[in-house]
């Protein structure tokens, strides 16, 4: 088979999904006459089985969107007022390049790269920008907005960011669902997962939030946000209690067994319910389910670490597998990301060496609101002139909005956007250049969902004049004066280069695919990566940092009771038809969302005298939002869920749920705690 079939008009070209999902799917795009017509999931590649998300079977509606910017366009008014118009290539690139040379010669860490995860393609995302902003010298970003809490958790407990394989799942006989609404964030994990319910297996779902994933398992465990590593710490008080514990597997394979057993000592199950605000009986019932079930998986997802100890959180629950043994059968053991698999070559990639002994500071991008307003000073460094903006809508996914948006504001503040639409960062950009969708440029993918490597293929001509973010870094370089070689490289070239020798291209090309070659069950008989080459109960590594060496429950900075004037904990976890602030502007999944809305608990509405359909001010001490307020099982008493990402200015004061967020960082990885937070609700009366 060749990559791209040709029958009559029609011309299929293999792809692969760019968004941040663990799913990362193999896409099937039909093209006639250079317009795609059809977004479909390749049926060979097992992980997708040819089906796709609502959002992406949608995916030339994104494409050809009517609002897609085309040209390169330059502000006209006010900051954040929206107001552009179209420029030429030529203008746009020397306009930055002169506003970005003499702040290079000056100080070059006063430009800021700011990216994530718009497209997860190792070409499109840092592929030429890390090249780019190595040579100027830019100020680094630690890019935590996502998963460094729980990444850091992973790496020192089981040494790496990996685990069970996700095909695997299905033969489980018991899987906790924990912190993670699958259905809507990993459906290809939950057609798993079902299939494992076909064949008996029991499903638990721990989430604040009667999600639509908690619907459909067996049992709910509804705890309070930030109270998961007492459940789990509570779970391994039963399993020592009952001696429900593979000893031969602690004695061989891990490290810190004792320490850990007094510490779990300590949490006796009426102890950890008055914390988790959950019955006594459910952590009973459930540790003796894990204690007794084989095989037994945990599949943990990035929702449980956004709150102050989601690194310990996750270490906690990370334990459990190696005191059952759960480890030793491939259907058993946990899985949070499945990323420390893959042999990105990233010095090739990125090329560190361009900083040429140069250690720029890093500034994070959670506290991106505050840092955009500080002055130079010696601690600081330089203020921030100029900011590049990528794959990113900060304005609208950053914590502390109000703050975010202080800072983007600046009159002084030279804006550059890479985008495809005009979202609320775009619209404080002094220049905004069109970038291609999945289906105009290159790209290789790796997962942290599933172990596969995905190629993906341009399907169309770019549209209108938009260029891929390689081609855009590749332009800047130019205009810039460096002449390194690497600046020459091509897409397909980077694509290339990705994972060098370590995957075939061949495969790739061929298939649109191709499985890294991997142990069926990781620490089946240990090994795991770690110093000590045990799963690591006891970390010296964080000891070393003057850190906790065992997990422990943190109370969340914003723990419920804490404040009186906020009595209520508000989550926001990601909307089913939304992917973070992506397709927000889509119409057809917008319509199924409808709009921004408050879920609260019956209790919690009647003595606040509110009903459903009333439009309610969530506020606390950063800020206020406004939005529709509805009475849902899915709330928890004491918690509400505003479901995220809304754009900003589609809410109705041009404000989403990132108004009321914090800029704390995690215990570990220096991740956000958008989930740690806590407000008041009272009825709208203007
Ligand atoms: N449809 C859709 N899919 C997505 C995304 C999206 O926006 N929309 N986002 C993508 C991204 S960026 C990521 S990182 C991944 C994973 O994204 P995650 O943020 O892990 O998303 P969810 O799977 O929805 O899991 C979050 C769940 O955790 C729950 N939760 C909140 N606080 C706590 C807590 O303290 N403890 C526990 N146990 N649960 C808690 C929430 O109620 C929610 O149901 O999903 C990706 N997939
Ligand atoms: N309150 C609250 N806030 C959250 C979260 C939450 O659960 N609650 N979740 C957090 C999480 S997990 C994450 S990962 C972040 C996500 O935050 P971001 O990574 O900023 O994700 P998106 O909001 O999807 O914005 C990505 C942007 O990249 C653009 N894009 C896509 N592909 C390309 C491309 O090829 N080139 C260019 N130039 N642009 C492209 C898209 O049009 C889109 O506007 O948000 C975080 N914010
Ligand atoms: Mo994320």
């Amino acid at each position: 088979m060749t990559s791209a079939e040709t029958s009559g008009l029609q011309t299929t070209v293999r792809g692969a999904c760019p968004h941040d999902c663990p799913d990362t799917c193999a896409l099937i795009t039909t093209v006639e006459n250079g317009v795609a017509i059809r977004v479909q999931g390749n049926p060979d590649h097992r992980h997708t089985d040819g089906a796709l998300c609502t959002k992406v079977s949608r995916y030339t509606e994104r494409t050809y969107h009517p609002e897609r910017i085309l040209t390169p366009l330059k502000r006209t008014g006010a900051k954040g007022s929206g107001q552009f118009e179209p420029i030429g290539w030529d203008e746009a690139l020397d306009t930055i390049a002169a506003r970005l040379k003499p702040i290079a010669a000056q100080n070059p860490e006063a430009i800021l790269p700011y990216s994530y995860a718009g497209t997860m393609g190792q070409v499109q995302s840092e592929g030429m920008a890390a090249r780019f902003f190595n040579r100027l010298g830019a100020s680094l970003l630690e890019r935590t907005i996502c998963s460094t809490a729980g990444g850091e958790a992973l790496i020192n407990t089981f040494g790496a960011k990996v685990g069970m394989q996700l095909e695997h799942f299905a033969e489980s006989q018991l899987i906790l669902i924990w912190g993670s609404n699958s259905i809507a964030s990993n459906l290809h994990f939950w057609r798993l997962a079902n299939q494992a319910k076909r064949n008996g297996a029991r499903l638990v779902c721990i989430d604040p939030r009667r999600s639509e994933t908690a619907d459909k398992c067996h049992e709910h465990i509804a705890l309070r946000p930030g109270t998961d590593a007492a459940l789990a710490l509570s779970l391994m008080h039963q399993l020592i209690t009952h001696d429900w514990l593979d000893h031969d597997y602690i004695e061989h394979h891990t490290l810190g067994w004792e320490a850990l057993r007094e510490r779990a000592m300590l949490w006796p199950p009426e102890r950890a319910a008055e914390v988790c605000g959950i019955a006594e009986q459910q952590i009973i019932d459930l540790a003796k389910a894990y204690g007794t079930t084989k095989p037994a998986a945990i599949r943990l997802n990035y929702g449980m670490q956004r709150v102050r100890g989601g690194g310990n959180a996750v270490r906690a629950v990370a334990c459990l597998p190696a005191l059952v043994g759960a480890w030793r059968q491939r259907a058993g053991g946990m899985l949070l990301s499945s990323s420390g698999h893959f042999p990105v070559q990233r010095a090739a990639l990125h090329r560190p060496d361009l900083l040429a002994g140069r250690t720029p500071r890093l500034l994070n991008m959670i506290t991106v609101g505050n840092d955009l307003q500080r002055e130079s000073s010696p601690d600081f460094g330089p203020r921030v002139e100029a900011l590049i903006v990528y794959n990113s809508n900060p304005v609208a996914v950053a914590p502390d909005s109000s703050q975010v948006v202080k800072g983007f504001a600046r009159e002084d503040l030279f804006t550059v956007v890479l985008e495809h639409f005009q979202t609320d960062t775009a619209d404080y950009a002094d220049i905004i250049l069109p970038a291609t969708t999945q289906l105009e440029h290159w790209d290789v993918h790796a997962a942290y969902g599933h172990t596969d490597v995905l190629l993906n293929q341009p399907a169309i001509a770019p549209q209108g004049e938009a260029r891929s973010n390689a081609s855009i870094f590749r332009a800047l370089a130019a205009r810039m004066g460096f002449d390194d070689p690497c600046f020459q490289d091509s897409d397909e070239t980077l694509a290339k280069t990705a994972f060098g020798e370590t995957v075939s291209f061949d495969t790739l090309m061929d298939q649109g695919y191709a499985t890294l070659p991997l142990p069926e069950a990781p620490f089946a008989e240990g090994k795991f990566p770690t110093p000590s080459g045990r799963c690591e109960f006891t970390s010296s590594r964080l000891a070393a940092r003057g850190l906790d060496p065992l997990p422990d429950h943190l109370p969340n900075f914003e723990a419920v009771g804490s404040d009186a004037r906020f009595p209520l904990a508000m989550i926001s976890p990601p909307a089913r038809n939304f992917l973070n602030s992506s397709f927000v502007n889509v119409k057809s999944l917008r319509d199924i969302e409808g709009e921004p809305l408050l879920e609260i608990h019956a209790d919690d509405a009647a003595s606040r005298g509110i009903e459903s359909g009333q439009v309610v001010r969530v506020y606390n001490q950063r800020g206020e939002h406004r939005c529709k307020v509805q009475i849902s099982k899915r709330a928890r008493p004491g918690v509400v869920n505003g479901l995220g990402i809304w754009w900003r200015k589609l809410g109705m004061d041009g404000t989403n749920v990132n108004q009321l967020t914090s800029q704390q960082v995690t215990d570990m990885g220096n991740g956000p705690v958008f989930y740690d937070c806590l407000v008041q609700v009272e009825r709208d009366m203007a």
